[in-house]
């Protein structure tokens, strides 16, 4: 039996914009988000988990827009001190993105496990869609490239992706159970949607985990994504440099064949309309729309479009 849930697949601030247009065009309590985890680090003794905050402040209506990460109207007093006491300068924590790791943090050591905590930060601000990490286990991505091995976050923030990138580890990835439940709301949800998120770091990870692509491909009819990846290169970061190392093609097309196997239904900005044949032979109903998400009017749209495809 399907529910009336949508059940999303989440990295950061590209799945944050597409989700809150989502929020605006879908009730918030009937979307269950599935987020990447494999970007979490521990910095000055505290659990950090990006893409997973600014999801939540996204939906908390506290993101700092402009960056698309972050609390808005942040201040840097802390840090300015921490870093007298530490050698590393390149993650930028303001003091009210760090109450939120501290509270983390002290819930960790208190015994909760990341879906719980997710679950308390999300009652205490309010938001009512279920932020689900994608495993109460620890994965994390390590970028190989050919000065050292670092990990994603580092090469990110610190290096601006700039290294040649030679490999991609997911440590910890074949032994980590995603939750539980992300089973049961795959087969129930009436629809499943992939964000416009980079297909190797945020997205890769949760469909690695064992036997979330093989639960997908049961569904695929029901399954649509959006391509992060508009005329050949990404809106934001390194999908396109991960994607080369890896040998796919960078292109709209590389994403769909990337996803392929568990995909039924694929959105493609209308810059690449030239490009929808070639995907539709893979099998995969292909549509084109402005996926440029510069506005909330845009978001909303795009939103709207993905609610409405016919599965
Ligand atoms: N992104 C940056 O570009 N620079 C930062 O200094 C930075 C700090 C940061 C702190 C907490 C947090 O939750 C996210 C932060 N981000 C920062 C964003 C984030 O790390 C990336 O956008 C994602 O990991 C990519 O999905």
């Amino acid at each position: 039996m399907t529910n009336n849930y949508y059940l999303v697949l989440a990295g950061g601030v590209g799945a944050a914009k597409f989700i809150e247009g989502l929020a605006s065009v879908i009730d918030p309590s009937f979307l269950k988000i599935v987020i990447n985890t494999a970007d979490d680090i521990e910095l000055y003794g505290l659990r950090i988990c990006p893409d997973l905050d600014i999801i939540t402040y996204t939906l908390a209506n506290i993101v700092d827009k402009q960056k698309g990460w972050g609390v808005q109207n942040e201040t840097f007093n802390c840090l300015s001190i921490l870093q007298n006491y530490y050698d590393f300068k390149w993650f930028n924590l303001g003091d009210k993105d760090l109450a939120t790791h501290i509270f983390r943090t002290d819930l960790y050591q208190k015994g909760y496990n990341k879906t719980e905590i997710s679950a308390v930060i999300c009652e205490k601000l309010g938001i009512k869609s279920e932020l689900i990490p994608m495993s109460n286990e620890e994965v994390q991505t390590f970028i190989i490239t050919d000065s050292k091995t670092m990990h994603f976050e580092e090469y990110y923030i610190r290096y601006q992706c700039e290294p040649k990138v030679l490999d991609i580890k997911f440590q910890g990835i074949d032994e980590a159970k995603p939750v539980s439940h992300i089973f049961e709301y795959i087969s129930g949800a009436k629809k499943v949607i992939i964000c416009p998120s980079n297909p190797i770091v945020s997205i890769g990870t949760i469909i690695g985990l064992p036997g979330v692509k093989d639960a997908l491909k049961k569904v695929k009819q029901k399954v649509i994504a959006i391509s992060p990846i508009i005329e050949g290169a990404t809106v934001k970061g390194p999908a396109d440099k991960l994607m080369k190392c890896l040998g796919l093609e960078i292109s709209c097309v590389g994403v769909a064949k990337y996803y392929k196997e568990i995909i039924g239904h694929f959105i493609i900005d209308n810059k690449d309309c030239k490009l929808k044949s070639e995907i539709e032979k893979l099998g995969i109903r292909t549509y084109c729309y402005d996926t440029i998400m510069d506005s909330i009017g845009k978001k909303k749209e795009l939103a709207q479009f993905v609610k409405d495809v016919k599965i």
